[in-house]
């Protein structure tokens, strides 16, 4: 036991007249469309926002001061210790993290890998003893300067062979330890200026690398799903995994729309110009929907600011296209969001996370009311019911000069219908 989280009591649901730091929303038995919320919501917990992140930003460095931070095994030691203090007060079921979050990093490959492999069997034996499951591991691939131009897509192939053996350890790390899924996220694979870049053949790159993923994960037998996560920009101007279609092209191009599925993000959408839910009802229809960032981004600042959710209407539609999909498979809700800098308390570590899950149980308990309802997927059916009638086959297989001879006969003569957007908007707003 560390002393870090001193004072603070396991959180419990207490319903609306709870306390500060107790569930007011999030009840993890209560049972919705048949399934504990525990279930259906799948929390994680992010180890580098949580506790990798010194709280800097561009204009100033650290404002966290943790006592494990320093780049020594008996400090990743103490940095697991508290992880799974947070996870046990929290009661949070899963965890996430990179190579990075967990090891301090070797003089070379060969010790890098060696610390790696020995916080691994640490926070194995953690996991053993107290409970928590890994819902993904992943590679930083990016901060490092030898990633400075990207890894996979990095013009040296001697980076990429580095970045290739350090996903090989990652995904064996994330295989021991029983994680269910393995993200890899496109750091800075992209550029920064087109004037020094082959894009075609980094764009090659990427896809030959993401090919060799799946040859290994099939090789090893991992039964967990491979996820890539899309941003369009930020750290590099522009980023080949830009968004859910982009990578959907990208994975029909070499091969993989079959073998691998999508992390989305709710502020890498934004940063892309799309909704949260758009992201994930393309993904859900191009059957590669996988697993989500749960966060928030400013609308103003224009970069990803990674704030933890906040907004139970805009988290309620994100629900609603992940039920309507299904639900999650081996995915889940992973908070990639980090406190405000001057966030400095322990306690603050908590209440955000606390906020946060009742802001998603909030929002997934009135996406499934509004499921349960049925008015809007009426609607839905109702607005398309036109392309069940028999000429509608007839009209597609003739092609235009069958749409020619009917639209001629006067066969085909629309007449405009409302779309109802006040009526479907007031009714979301019945329930959040
Ligand atoms: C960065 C981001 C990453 C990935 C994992 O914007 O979202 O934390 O989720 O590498
Ligand atoms: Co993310």
């Amino acid at each position: 036991m560390t002393d870090f989280f001193e004072g603070i009591e396991t959180v419990r649901f207490e319903g609306l007249d709870g306390g500060d730091l107790s569930y007011r929303h999030y009840d993890p038995n209560e049972v919705v469309m048949g399934k504990r919320l525990e279930d259906h919501l799948r929390f994680a917990v992010a180890w580098w926002h949580s506790f990798a992140w010194p709280g800097g930003d561009p204009f100033g460095g650290q404002t966290f001061e943790r006592p494990w931070f320093g780049d020594t095994i008996e400090l990743a030691r103490l940095k697991a210790d508290v992880a799974f203090e947070l996870f046990e007060i929290l009661g949070q079921p899963f965890f996430c993290f990179h190579d990075a979050d967990v090891r301090p990093e070797g003089q070379d490959f060969a010790e890098t890998t060696r610390n790696l492999e020995e916080i691994v069997d640490y926070i194995g034996e953690k996991m053993e003893s107290t409970g928590p499951r890994l819902l993904w591991g992943t590679a930083n691939l990016f901060t490092h300067r030898r990633y400075m131009a990207g890894a996979a897509t990095n013009p040296d192939p001697e980076v990429f062979a580095y970045a290739a053996a350090t996903v090989k350890t990652c995904m064996d790390a994330t295989h021991k330890l029983g994680g269910e899924n393995y993200v890899l996220w496109g750091g800075r694979e992209g550029y920064e200026t087109l004037l020094n870049t082959d894009l075609k053949r980094e764009r090659d790159n990427a896809g030959r690398f993401l090919q060799m993923v799946v040859e290994y994960k099939h090789k090893i037998g991992f039964p967990g799903t491979i996820l890539v996560e899309p941003k369009p920009q930020e750290p590099s101007k522009h980023q080949y995994d830009y968004d859910v279609a982009t990578v959907y092209g990208f994975l029909k191009d070499y091969g993989l729309e079959n073998e691998v599925r999508l992390n989305i993000e709710q502020g890498h959408a934004i940063l892309a110009g799309h909704s949260f839910e758009h992201e994930i009802a393309l993904a859900a229809s191009l059957d590669v929907f996988g697993s989500i960032d749960m966060n928030r981004n400013d609308y103003q600042s224009g970069w990803d600011t990674d704030q933890f959710p906040n907004n139970v209407p805009e988290v309620a539609l994100a629900y609603y296209e992940i039920l309507r999909a299904g639900g999650f498979s081996t995915g889940g809700t992973n908070f990639d969001a980090k406190l405000r800098r001057q966030s400095l308390e322990p306690v603050d570590l908590v209440a955000a996370h606390v906020g946060a899950m009742d802001v998603c149980a909030r929002g997934l308990k009135a996406a499934a009311a509004m499921l349960k309802d049925g008015a809007l997927e009426e609607a839905r059916a109702r607005r398309y019911s036109g392309w069940s009638d028999a000429q509608v086959s007839e009209m597609l297989r003739g092609g235009l000069d069958e749409c020619y001879r009917a639209a001629s006969e006067g066969r085909y003569a629309p007449s405009p219908r409302s779309g109802q957007q006040e009526r479907l908007e007031n009714l979301v707003n019945k329930y959040v």
